[in-house]
Parts: structure tokens; sequence; C-alpha cells
């Protein structure tokens, strides 16, 4: 027997946020194909006359949002984000994340800690009980890579440099990424104030005490979730 799927979850997720928008306001548009669904949506209401600006967290959401038709700004124009949307590798039952699986944490991180409210957008699969089954993306600075990987592997992580089309993997903002596997991530807070303190990393993956709502897709529903 051949299972198929019957809903699209991050489609109905997705939606379920747009209606969170507002004409007039400043909206965060957060990177992945969860979000895609929603910068679709969002041109359709902008067509249709929704009045919003956009600030992209990578530059395939850019890419994307530009060919929606959804007008964008940038943080030089603006000094609030009412809104941001976006979405996640795994959420725990504190709705911590981790993120950074497509390579844009570091904006997708800049964009979602100015907006004044966030919401994660995701299918059932995104749900864990703890962090970590999925590799922890740290963003880090190119020059002496060897060194904060070898620091990383100190804290008991261990970390691979990630590559694409056997290249290795370049961020938008120029750094490479470690993926680093935990055995679990316990305390999500401290392993992320750790990595921190590394020379040479820029940023984690791991969003602690940052969501605002959850809406999540589970067999067609919409669950509704706030912290
Ligand atoms: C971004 O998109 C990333 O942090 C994360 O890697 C991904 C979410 O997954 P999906 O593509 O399933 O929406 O939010």
């Amino acid at each position: 027997m051949i299972l198929v799927e019957q809903f699209n979850n991050k489609k109905l997720a997705a939606e379920a946020a747009v209606t969170y928008i507002k004409s007039g306001m400043t909206v965060g548009l957060g990177s992945g194909s969860t979000v895609n669904w929603m910068l679709k949506k969002i041109g359709e209401l902008v067509q249709d006359g929704l009045t919003i600006k956009g600030i992209p967290s990578s530059i395939k959401t850019e890419t994307l949002a530009r060919e929606y038709g959804i007008p964008l700004t940038d943080f030089s124009n603006v000094t609030t984000i009412d809104l941001a949307i976006d979405g996640a590798d795994e959420i725990d039952d504190q709705l911590n994340l981790l993120k950074g699986g497509g390579g844009s944490l570091v904006r997708e991180k800049i964009v979602d800690a100015m907006a004044s409210e966030l919401i994660i957008i995701a299918d059932q699969s995104k749900i864990v009980s703890q962090l970590g089954a999925f590799s922890l993306p740290v963003e880090i600075v190119p020059f002496g890579f060897e060194l904060t990987a070898r620091n990383i592997a100190e804290l008991g992580g261990v970390p691979t440099l990630r590559k694409k089309d056997n290249r290795v993997f370049v961020s938008d903002n120029g750094n490479y990424i470690l993926d680093c596997k935990f055995d679990n991530i316990q305390n999500p807070k401290r392993l992320h104030e750790k990595l921190k303190l590394l020379v040479g990393v820029v940023e984690t993956g791991l969003f602690v005490g940052m969501t605002d709502k959850l809406i999540v897709a589970r067999n067609g529903k919409i669950e509704t979730l706030v912290n």
C-alpha cells in the first residue's frame, strides 16, 4: 500500500500565520520551504491591496518575495519589525528552536530578534521532546575554522563542515557553517552561550526564548500555542 500525504501541512500553517498580518505592518520574512508558502500567500494579498513592507532574512527569500511582488525594506529604513514569521528545523515543548538547516540562521536571528512578535510555522514533523536529533548549525568565520571546529568538539559536539555540490557551503554573509551533532541538547540556552563564547563563532542555530506563537499544522488541522 502506498501512503499519500493528504494535507499540505506546511502550506496550511503558513496561510494561518498570514492572517495575523495587517496593512501598515513591517513584516520579517523568514526562510525555508514553509515560509515560501507564506510568501506566495502574502503576494496574493498584496495584489488585493494589503500594504506591508517585508524584511527578508535570506537572499533566497528576498528573490522570491520580489517575484511575488512583495514590497521590501531594510534596516536603514525601519527601527521596528511588527511581526516576523519564520520556520524551524526542530521545536521543543518550551518553543525553543533549532534552526539553520537552510543556512540562513544569522539573518533569521537578526530579523526574528528585532520583531515585536515572532510566529513560528511548521508541520508536525518539527515537534520534538528534546532538541538535537538534527545537527546544530553553527555559523563561523572561515579564517581558522579548523580551530573553531576543534573547540566545538571539546564542548561535546561532532562538527562537520557543510558542503554543497562538493564545495564548502558559504552563507549569505560569506561565512562557513559547521553542522554539529550533539547527543542531545538538554540545556539549549547554556549550549548556545558556551558556543557563542568561542572565538570564530558568529551565531548558533539555537533560538532560545524567542518564540511568541507557534502555528503547527497536523493532519490538516491547525494548532496554535502561545508562549
Ligand atoms: C528556515 O527554514 C531554517 O531555519 C530551517 O532550516 C528551515 C525550516 O524548514 P522548512 O524548509 O521545512 O520550512 O527557517
